[in-house]
């Protein structure tokens, strides 16, 4: 079976739409045909200061969305990234094969240090690339399910990796971005000309799985569309209305041609009412199930622990033959 990786961060608590669209619904589909690690990623979430017990609390809230979003610990390995320290200790090779300038170039870096000024943004923050390099390489995965603001990542991962592979001996399979072009970038509600963010969205545009129901279906209700009135997937004349368009079409499995079908000669009101309502049935389960797990904190570590030991026999393997390729004296 081919291999796949993906992380996520536990920083705000409740996944919002783009999250669960962009990556996590594919990682549930991908259990069933790959060797698959799926990890809550908290080195990655203090690159931004933290408060200690929310992000305890976040990380174990993480890990219930995802078992509530379909994710089987029996089907695929599900980890906390602080429980296999070899992530940080991969990262450090890979920083040290990084060019200043490369990493300079990292758009998302870019932006994020850009509204922090460049003395608040951490030098953890800078490197958070390299660090998402090392979880890849570490398990060796072919493939990476992330949303399309991740792809310059992964294209430094295989950069990287095939420049450790050429100076010092094979040790990393080169990766490819997985991508699903429907879902790669989820747009906020409010302003379709940007990406659904926790950081960037307006409250309104963002749709986050754990509000309450019935302000979720307020926010589809009352999204930003255009003063045209056809309903047409056309993402560069219709922003507003093709993201509608594209979650209404993954949540439900129709087709976006049978919605454009559905909708001809209706207003942009009785498309936004009935994905209110597709959109109030998906969340509501949703929330019950991840408050299940939340209730029972020990099964939800005793996953995090049996995942994190089958994490670290790959990982430990990989570090290994990667320091003594790099010239590491082993220690004895
Ligand atoms: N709008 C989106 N559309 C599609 N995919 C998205 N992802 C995020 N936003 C969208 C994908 O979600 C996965 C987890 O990303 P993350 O851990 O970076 O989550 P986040 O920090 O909650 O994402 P945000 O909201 O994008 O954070 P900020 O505002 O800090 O930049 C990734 O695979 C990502 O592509």
């Amino acid at each position: 079976r081919p291999r796949v990786l993906s992380g996520i961060q536990p920083t705000a608590g409740s996944f919002h739409l783009g999250n669960y669209l962009g990556a996590v619904r594919q990682w549930v589909a991908l259990q069933e045909t790959h060797d698959a690690f799926y990890m809550v990623v908290d080195l990655h979430a203090i690159t931004v200061p933290q408060d200690p017990k929310e992000l305890r609390a976040n990380t174990r809230l993480a890990t219930a969305q995802l078992l509530a979003a379909g994710l089987d610990p029996e089907r695929c390995t599900l980890f906390v990234q602080s429980h296999v320290p070899e992530h940080a200790q991969l990262a450090w090779v890979m920083n040290c094969l990084t060019g200043f300038g490369e990493a300079s170039r990292m758009t998302q870096f870019k932006d994020k240090s850009a509204k922090q000024g460049t003395d608040r943004a951490s030098v953890g923050l800078f490197t958070y690339p390299v660090l998402q390099v090392a979880d890849i390489l570490l398990y060796q995965a072919d493939e990476v399910p992330v949303g399309e603001d991740q792809r310059q990542h992964i294209e430094l991962t295989r950069d990287l990796a095939e420049r450790f592979n050429g100076r010092f001996g094979e040790a990393f399979t080169v990766p490819s971005a997985y991508i699903l072009k429907e879902t790669a970038k989820i747009y906020d509600l409010q302003d379709p000309s940007v990406k659904m963010s926790k950081s960037a969205s307006t409250p309104k545009g963002l749709i986050n799985l754990l509000d309450e129901p019935k302000a979720t279906a307020k926010k589809v209700r009352s999204a930003v569309t255009d003063t045209d009135t056809v309903i047409r997937f056309d993402p560069e004349n219709k922003p507003g209305v093709s993201n509608l368009l594209s979650i209404y079409s993954t949540l439900t499995g129709a087709q976006v041609a049978e919605l454009e079908e559905k909708y001809a000669g209706k207003g942009y009101g009785a498309l936004k009412t009935d994905l209110a309502e597709v959109m109030v049935e998906f969340v509501t389960p949703f929330r019950e199930r991840t408050q299940q797990y939340l209730d029972d904190p020990e099964t939800l570590d005793s996953i995090l622990a049996k995942g994190a030991e089958k994490a670290r026999a790959v990982a430990a393997e990989t570090l290994s033959r990667t320091y003594d390729l790099v010239g590491f004296l082993p220690a004895k």
